[in-house]
């Protein structure tokens, strides 16, 4: 059965991609993520190993080359699965052994992967590509295409797109279109088509005509909003900042910048009360925000996101009549007080699950309605089949207004894009929700107070000295970090805090939350003290952030 597998030419054009020796990468939170410049043999192996994916599922596979929320400098790759999913966790040990593989023992792995899991060889492969916009990543894709072509696999490179966009293609190019047309186009009309049909449903409470701020982080998202406004025929008007003209991708901009910061991006003007968002490089995450009338800054997180939408998806099966089971999932880095509000207030089910949206999203998976979101906004809600058939079952059925309701969630479900959390598809449906409920961004804001927090980033020697358990909540080793935390927590009221080693950027990562932001940021210095002193800090030590 080898023999279908042409090692000769991988040999060959592997030479054309060769790998720094001793250089080693893992495929971490979302992939593989590093400078561009150490990525070409990574590249051209997960075009390698794409092919192989896709045998093996008789399905076709996504490869996505983009470094989201990180420099412009980074760049990264990741592969999509068949039903959008993130990678299968046994191949993504398959990832990190290939790229790691010295350039002479690649054959051999490749081999090995493939008898490991008795990839039929002789089926076709079809490996779809897509790219942000940084520097970087045409090249890269080129690479990709060069591994896939080595295998003999098809390429359909889509270009240009945000990671959601392709999560969505890949979904409905292996479920015989019925999630919708394997095409951007497709995702504008089958977005655009649930978004009207809410605001003309949303319209006889009144302002019909919405308008939102979007700071694009400079990165593709930019590009996808134009393609997406004539599709949107006025329901809202979009208004883009940092879209990529002038700025620098990601930088004093975008989700992840807002959130850390707790500040808005460069280049940003807000009016009082006026609605903004921040998505990041990809487009696979969003922030909203806004000012008020004193001028201060008051950021709307995932957590709230979830929130809201958790809050109107009971309401509509309240109206509707029908007791389904739905849970919202989380991580860590949740506020405290949302986590609270989740399970006192509104009475669902919460669960914490570890960073990285392929855990979150299997969780999601067990609910007939699961929600999901990280602090930082990356986040969807899953329907199971039998839901989703049984809504717009009801949508027919159902009269007055029951049948109002079943209609409304019906286009919901489409609005979600379900394969990844995505910043287009969340923001459609965070203005759909307010628009049907006649909120403000002030009432949304007001459904709970975050507790006042910050993060920190400290640079180690090697973060792998850090391990964590309870879904890195509990630090195991090095040896005393725990308990160093549990002492500085206990000095703070209403505190909590933790570490956890990134696994998109070569640093740890601290939160800490307490009662005052004073407080919150004591505690999050001191715990990044503890850090660099317990796991081999290097450069200088943390400076206060107050
Ligand atoms: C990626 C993941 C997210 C994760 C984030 C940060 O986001 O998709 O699930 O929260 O990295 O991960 P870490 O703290 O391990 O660095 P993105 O938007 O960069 O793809």
């Amino acid at each position: 059965n080898l023999i279908a597998m042409d090692l000769g030419a991988v040999t060959k054009q592997s030479a054309l991609h060769a790998k720094p020796s001793g250089l080693v990468l893992q495929y971490g939170t979302a992939g593989f993520r590093t400078k561009a410049q150490h990525l070409d043999h990574v590249m051209f192996r997960m075009g390698l190993l794409a092919v192989l994916r896709s045998k093996q599922t008789r399905s076709t596979i996504g490869v996505m080359v983009t470094a989201s929320h990180n420099p412009e400098e980074d760049n990264g790759v990741k592969l999509v699965d068949p039903l959008g999913e993130m990678l299968a966790p046994s191949w993504e040990e398959h990832a990190t052994r290939l790229a790691n593989a010295e350039d002479q023992d690649l054959p051999g792995v490749l081999e090995s992967i493939s008898v490991e899991e008795a990839v039929p060889l002789r089926q076709d492969a079809i490996v779809v590509i897509g790219r942000d916009t940084r520097p970087s990543s045409e090249k890269l894709s080129q690479s990709v295409r060069d591994g896939v072509a080595a295998l003999g696999g098809q390429v359909h490179d889509l270009g240009l797109l945000t990671t959601p966009q392709l999560h969505y293609v890949v979904c409905c190019q292996n479920t015989g279109g019925r999630y919708g047309k394997a095409t951007t186009e497709g995702y504008y009309q089958k977005l655009s088509r649930a978004f009207l049909e809410l605001a003309k449903q949303a319209s006889c409470g009144g302002d019909e005509h919405r308008t939102i701020k979007v700071d694009c982080a400079n990165g593709v998202g930019a590009l996808k909003l134009r393609e997406l406004e004539p599709h949107l025929a006025q329901a809202l008007s979009l208004q883009l900042v940092n879209d990529g003209t002038k700025g620098k991708l990601n930088h004093l901009c975008g989700a992840d910048f807002v959130k850390s910061h707790q500040q808005p991006p460069q280049g940003m003007e807000m009016k009082s009360s006026e609605r903004c968002c921040s998505f990041d490089g990809d487009a696979d995450r969003i922030v909203y925000y806004y000012c008020d009338a004193g001028g201060r800054f008051h950021l709307i997180d995932g957590d709230k996101i979830a929130t809201l939408i958790g809050t109107f998806l009971q309401e509509l099966l309240l109206e509707i009549g029908e007791s389904l089971n739905l849970g919202v999932v989380q991580t860590a880095y949740a506020n405290g007080s949302s986590t609270r509000y989740l399970e006192e207030v509104m009475k669902v089910p919460v669960y914490c699950a570890k960073t990285g949206v392929k855990h979150l999203h299997h969780k999601a998976q067990e609910f007939d309605i699961g929600v999901y979101f990280e602090a930082n906004g990356h986040g969807t809600v899953l329907f199971s089949t039998s839901v989703e058939t049984k809504i717009k079952q009801l949508a027919e059925e159902l009269e007055d207004e029951k049948r109002k309701a079943a209609k409304i969630l019906g286009n919901m479900i489409d609005l979600f894009n379900q394969a990844a959390g995505d910043a287009i598809s969340d923001m459609l449906v965070v203005e759909a929700i307010l628009a049907l409920k006649g909120w403000t961004v002030q009432q949304w804001d007001a459904l709970y107070t975050d507790l006042p927090n910050r993060q920190l980033k400290v640079k180690v020697a090697d973060r792998r000295v850090i391990s964590t358990t309870d879904a890195e909540t509990r630090a195991v080793t090095p040896p005393g970090l725990q308990e160093a935390i549990d002492g500085l927590v206990q000095k703070y009221r209403l505190s909590r805090a933790f570490v956890r080693p990134s696994g998109t950027e070569d640093v740890v990562r601290v939160y800490a939350e307490a009662d005052s932001q004073d407080s919150a940021d004591h505690l999050a210095h001191e715990v990044s003290l503890a850090v660099f002193q317990l796991a081999g800090g290097i450069g200088e030590r943390p400076q206060p952030c107050f």
